[in-house]
């Protein structure tokens, strides 16, 4: 390897580099040194480039850029938003072809079509029943779940009208999506739409195209996002505080290691359970192993981890570092954030790619078709491979170092039960706190790992930063598990806080970071929002709150989406990395400005982790002032006359 590649390993945890020296030393290429090889365009980086016809692909790029036409005559400023609601487009499409698959995995389940699955929180199926508008009266759980199911399914393809989670949000910001014509219709509607008018010839105005552009993010957050967590929760159990583990070194040498990867949590769910199996067991005991070790990546090992407790190997930049140790008999993936190359690591160890989804295959991979109807049989027979695996290995080297424990399933609902106490949740005490200034504001950590920045520094600086200014931190993606590799996700890194933010994490003892789960977990930061608005005391829309959300190592189309969404429900967005409209003048000033006077929410682009902190801290502040809490002051109690006056 030549000096002008060599990786950057500036900020990765120690098993992390001893993973990549290993790659280096046997000759194993990786994500880092592709990153390295691989200039990256800079034109398509910043938006300037149009591929959408092959009468180009024109780029408009140098000093007079601006004043360019691509051979169609598309300025500058439209090649930039079709390039960006295109990427908002595939992002939905992800998170709802996600979703999709767990409301077609709860029909089966509940018409006992899909042995293995069964409705387990009942209660979150009422609850959710009632946002569907659909009468649970005198109705059994299965019968209900197929209503519930097919509610949910036809989201997808409804045309008309508005999709039926949108009420969730406060009233206010409802009226402002109706104002601004960006409710969505269906999900599938929008995303067809977006793709249809980002063709050429087609919408050719900026705020036009990324009114749409929302409207479709909005299908994602208030429709698919949602859908896939309600229905995860209801079918696997919504999650509670649970310990966990997380990095390399929760691989086990004696142990068949089964690495789980990607996102939708069906195959796992069923992974988790088969490996209990005692006939499984002795299978393994009987090939020389000890037992199963289960392991994750990316958000299945998020869904996982938080309903099991399975170990977290790594985020999406550690997956083929697993591979490294050589003691991974099989890596089973599901959708998403799979590096192809990881077929291509595993050639050097004996490690089985499993693909098992259609939609997700792999050349050079094993395939085995993943089928809900089958669940049972399918999870065993993969289970199975990896066990006659086991005696393929070859050297092992498992890094026995940063290992660390977290405490995660802080969902909306736990929130509100810890901090609420135990005879009724509410988020009363987490709005008392904020009022009085204990909590300054709330930061959502999310998203991805880019091997363009220093990796784990960009997301662990900025939350040791926050919650040192009394910031109460949320994570959840590879974000989350990229940051509970410092140390950050348990109660006892209540010293590292500040004063006001470590008395409430003593008091209830909850970590300063909360980890609320997967991707398509970031919903229920949504829904934390909602709660608190409607709670009180912090005025009467999300974009009231001091509250907001960072993607500061974002790679994927699905980051842009979820951007978009937490904008349009009123949050200031902050995105490391870079940004992929900042080559033209008319998107900057749309995305960093005119977000803003549309929605209360906006952009920001902000590489620097400490800079990415005060960006926060700055409009915390300026929120805790327009609230008129930005001195310390004595609890504001809220009577049931005040209540009633806002408007819910
Ligand atoms: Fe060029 Fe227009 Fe075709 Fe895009 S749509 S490639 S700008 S001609
Ligand atoms: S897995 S989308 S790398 S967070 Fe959700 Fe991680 Fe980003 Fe995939």
């Amino acid at each position: 390897m030549s000096d002008e590649n060599k990786v950057d390993i500036t900020g990765i945890d120690k098993a992390s580099i001893e993973m990549i020296q290993k790659a280096a030393d046997e000759g194993v290429e990786l994500v880092f040194d592709r990153a390295k090889k691989i200039k990256p365009c800079p034109i398509g980086a910043v938006g300037q480039c149009c591929k959408n016809c092959m009468m180009g692909p024109c780029r408009l790029a140098g000093k007079d850029a601006e004043e360019k036409h691509g051979v169609c005559g598309a300025t500058l400023g439209v090649i930039a938003a079709r390039n960006l609601a295109r990427m908002i487009a595939s992002g939905t499409a992800c998170h709802g072809d996600h979703g999709r698959d767990i409301a077609f995995t709860l029909l089966a389940a509940a018409k006992g079509e899909a042995p293995g699955y069964e409705i387990k929180d009942e209660k979150k199926l009422h609850e959710v029943a009632g946002w569907l508008e659909i009468p649970t009266e005198g109705k059994e759980k299965n019968e209900l779940g197929i209503e519930v199911a097919n509610a949910c399914i036809s989201m997808f393809s409804s045309q008309t009208g508005e999709l039926p989670f949108i009420k969730r949000a406060p009233k206010k910001r409802q009226e402002l999506w109706r104002e601004r014509g960006v409710i969505p219709r269906g999900i599938d509607r929008e995303v067809v739409e977006m793709m249809n008018r980002t063709h050429i010839g087609m919408d050719q105005d900026v705020e036009n195209i990324m009114l749409q552009g929302f409207r479709c993010a909005l299908a994602n957050g208030w429709g698919g996002s949602m859908v896939a967590t309600e229905l995860q929760d209801v079918l696997f159990g919504t999650p509670k505080p649970i310990r966990g583990k997380v990095n390399l070194g929760v691989l086990k040498e004696d142990y068949v290691n089964i690495v789980l990867h990607g996102h939708e949590p069906t195959l796992s769910e069923m992974i988790a359970a088969m490996s209990q199996d005692p006939e499984i067991i002795a299978y393994a005991k009987s090939k020389g192993a000890e037992g199963i070790n289960l392991s994750g990546i990316c958000c299945t090992a998020n869904e996982v981890l938080m309903r099991h407790g399975i170990p977290t190997a790594g985020n999406f930049l550690q997956q083929e570092l697993a591979i490294l140790t050589g003691a991974v008999e099989a890596m089973v993936v599901d959708v998403q954030c799979i590096m192809s190359y990881i077929v291509d690591v595993s050639k050097n160890y004996h490690t089985k790619i499993i693909t098992t989804s259609r939609k997700a295959k792999i050349t050079g991979a094993d395939y085995v078709e993943f089928d809900e109807h089958n669940a049972v049989e399918s999870a065993k027979g993969i289970i199975r491979e990896a066990i006659d695996n086991f005696a393929n290995r070859g050297k092992v080297q498992i890094p026995d170092i940063d290992t660390h424990d977290m405490v995660v399933g802080f969902t909306d609902e736990t929130i509100a039960y810890m901090l609420g106490g135990t005879y009724r949740g509410s988020y009363r005490p987490l709005n008392d706190a904020i009022i009085s200034g204990r909590i300054r504001g709330i930061v959502g950590i999310v998203g991805c790992n880019n091997p363009k920045v220093a990796t784990d520094d960009v997301h662990t600086l900025l939350a040791k930063e926050l919650i040192k200014n009394d910031v109460l931190v949320v994570v959840s993606g590879c974000s989350g598990s990229t940051i509970a590799k410092s140390g950050l996700l348990v109660p006892e890194a209540k010293d590292m806080a500040g004063p006001g933010l470590r008395e409430i994490c003593e008091t209830v003892g909850i970590p300063p970071v909360l980890h609320v789960g997967s991707c398509v977990d970031n919903t229920r930061i949504l829904i934390a929002c909602t709660h608190m608005v409607k709670e009180g005391g912090l005025g009467d829309d999300i974009s009231d709150l001091p509250v907001v959300g960072v993607a500061p190592g974002w790679m994927s189309e699905k980051a842009i989406s979820i951007g978009h969404f937490t904008v349009a429900s009123g949050l200031l967005t902050i995105f490391g990395v870079s940004f992929p409209v900042t080559g033209s003048k008319e998107m900057s000033d749309m995305v960093f400005n005119k977000y803003a006077e549309m929605f209360g929410g906006k952009f920001a682009f902000e590489p620097d982790p400490l800079k990415m902190a005060e960006l926060c801290l700055d409009h915390i502040d300026e929120k805790r002032k327009a609230l008129g809490i930005d001195t310390k002051t004595e609890r504001v109690l809220y009577d049931m006359e005040k209540r009633r006056d806002l408007q819910f």
